[in-house]
C-alpha cells in the first residue's frame, strides 16, 4: 500500500510539471514529440535523417535522454541546432522536471519543432508525461514482430509508430504484417510509418507529416 501511495504522489507531481511544460511549449507554438524505443532501434539516426531533410525548413531543437554519455547530443549538435543532453545516471526514463530544466537552456521563441529522445527502454518511459504533444514509438525489424504484445503500454500511449530498419527485412525473421497487426491490436489509432534510417526509405513521408504538425510561424 505504501509503495502504491508513493508511486501515485510521484506521478501526480510529474503530471503537474508536465502540464507546465506543455502550456509553455504550446504558448510558444512549438510542436513537441517524445521518442520512445528499446535501445538501438534507431532514434538518433532517425533524428539525423530528419535534420538532414527538414533542418532548413523548420527551426528544430532536441533534448537527448541517456543513462550515460553525451554521444547522442554530440551527433545532433553537428547539425547546428540546440541539443541539450540529459544524463540520468542510471535512471531508465526522462521525467517532466528533467525536461523542464532542459527547456531553460533552449530559446523557444523561434522554435517550430522539439524532439525529445527518451532513454532507450520500452517499459519505463511510457508512463511518464513530459509535456509533449505526442509520443512516437519506434520498433525496429531486428526486435521481432511480437514486441507490441509484450510491451503494450509503449504502443498504447503512442500516437505514431515508426517501424525502422526495413532494409534488414531480408535478413531477419520479422513479419511486417504481423508487427503492424500486433501494434494495431493494442492501439487501433496508431499512425504507422515504415522507414530505414540507414537507406533513407520512408523518410520523406515521415518528414512530410512532421512538417504538417509543425508549421513554420511567420
Ligand atoms: N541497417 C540499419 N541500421 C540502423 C537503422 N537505424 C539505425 N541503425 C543502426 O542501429 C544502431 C543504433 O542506432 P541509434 O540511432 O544509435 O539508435 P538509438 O535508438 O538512438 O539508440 P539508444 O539511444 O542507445 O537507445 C546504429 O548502429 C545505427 O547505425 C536502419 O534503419 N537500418
Ligand atoms: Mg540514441
Amino acid at each position: 500500500m505504501g509503495i502504491i501511495t508513493i508511486e501515485r504522489n510521484v506521478l501526480e507531481k510529474n503530471d503537474q510539471v508536465a502540464q507546465r511544460n506543455r502550456d509553455m511549449l504550446r504558448a510558444h507554438g512549438v510542436f513537441t514529440c517524445n521518442l520512445l524505443s528499446s535501445p538501438g532501434a534507431g532514434k538518433t539516426l532517425l533524428l539525423e535523417r530528419i535534420l538532414e531533410s527538414i533542418g532548413a525548413k523548420r527551426s528544430i531543437a532536441v533534448i537527448e535522454g541517456d543513462v550515460q554519455t553525451t554521444l547522442d547530443a554530440e551527433r545532433l549538435e553537428r547539425f547546428g541546432i540546440p541539443a541539450v543532453q540529459i544524463i540520468t545516471r542510471g535512471g531508465c526514463h526522462l521525467d517532466a522536471p528533467l525536461v523542464e530544466n532542459a527547456l531553460r537552456q533552449i530559446d523557444l521563441t523561434a522554435l517550430d519543432l522539439l524532439c525529445i529522445e527518451n532513454v532507450g527502454n520500452l517499459v519505463c518511459p511510457s508512463g511518464y508525461d513530459l509535456g509533449e504533444d505526442m509520443k512516437i514509438v519506434i520498433a525496429s525489424t531486428t526486435e521481432g514482430d511480437d514486441k507490441p504484445l509484450k510491451y503494450p503500454a509503449a504502443f498504447r500511449n503512442a500516437s505514431v509508430l515508426i517501424i525502422n530498419k526495413t532494409d534488414l527485412l531480408p535478413h531477419v525473421p520479422c513479419d511486417m504484417a504481423a508487427l503492424r497487426g500486433n501494434a494495431l491490436s493494442v492501439n487501433p489509432s496508431l499512425k504507422v510509418f515504415e522507414t530505414s534510417a540507414f537507406t533513407g526509405a520512408g523518410i520523406p513521408e515521415l518528414c512530410g507529416w512532421l512538417m504538417e504538425q509543425s508549421p513554420r510561424r511567420e
